[in-house]
């Protein structure tokens, strides 16, 4: 039986354990459920109420971080470096994502105008620390895709359709290494179709159903 992905189209914490199926091209399900009316079986099996959850056989997996290294040990190829110290590193960098999607999150929903360059400025101040951590290309530990890049590609692929209409969340002379990997990210082909077809429509559309600047933006262009 294949391990089920229970998902929210939006979700960049399903998309990062959707990418990690994918580059280990496991045939997996999906169910897609609507979070502001989580089904009742849900409810009944998430801890936290939240998606992801990876269904394996009568077992549960749940949080995103503990799925996608679930599936390193069980599914070949290994993603996570072998050596030790650098896979500590590589984990402790997943670990900062959390941060990055925070900043990013109240950004989107971000009310005043007048303040918006201040929430830009949190989103950069986390990238002001991971950027002397991108040492390597095109990935986070260079030809190899692993778990960093899986954890951090949902982030940079929201972003990447948020920055049409405020292209100051990337700042190339800043950030220079987190926009070349930001680049190989949201072009590499396990990130693009760990997606629903229609992501970037229905992204907009959460986008500018929020009373913020960015959806003030969206309704400016038309
Ligand atoms: N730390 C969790 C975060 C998961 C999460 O926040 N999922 C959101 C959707 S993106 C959710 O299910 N929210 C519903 C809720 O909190 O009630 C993980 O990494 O899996």
């Amino acid at each position: 039986m294949n391990p089920k992905l229970i998902s929210y189209k939006l979700c960049p914490y399903v998309h990062k354990a959707a990418i990690a199926l994918r580059v280990k091209d496991i045939p997996y399900d999906i169910q897609y459920i609507n979070l502001s009316r989580p089904p009742q079986w849900f409810q009944d099996i998430s801890p936290m109420g939240r998606v992801p959850l990876l269904l394996v056989g009568d077992e549960v997996l749940f949080e995103s971080s503990a799925i996608i290294e679930y599936l390193d040990e069980v599914y070949a190829p290994r993603l996570h470096p072998i050596d030790p110290v650098k896979r500590a590193q590589n984990r402790a960098w997943m670990a900062q994502a959390d941060g990055c999607l925070g900043a990013y999150y109240r950004l989107s929903g971000w009310k005043s105008d007048a303040s918006f360059p201040k929430a830009i400025e949190k989103l950069h101040a986390c990238f002001d620390q991971l950027e002397p951590a991108v040492a390597a290309a095109p990935f986070f530990n260079g030809e190899t895709f692993s778990l960093v890049d899986a954890t951090f590609g949902p982030l940079f692929f929201q972003l990447n359709i948020l920055a049409e209409i405020a292209p100051e969340v990337f700042d190339d002379a800043r950030h220079p290494r987190i926009i070349r990997w930001k680049k190989a990210l949201v072009t590499h082909k396990a990130v693009v179709t760990a997606v629903v077809p229609d992501f970037r429509d229905l992204y907009l559309d959460w986008l500018s159903n929020k009373e913020s600047v960015l959806a003030r933006r969206l309704l400016d262009a038309g």
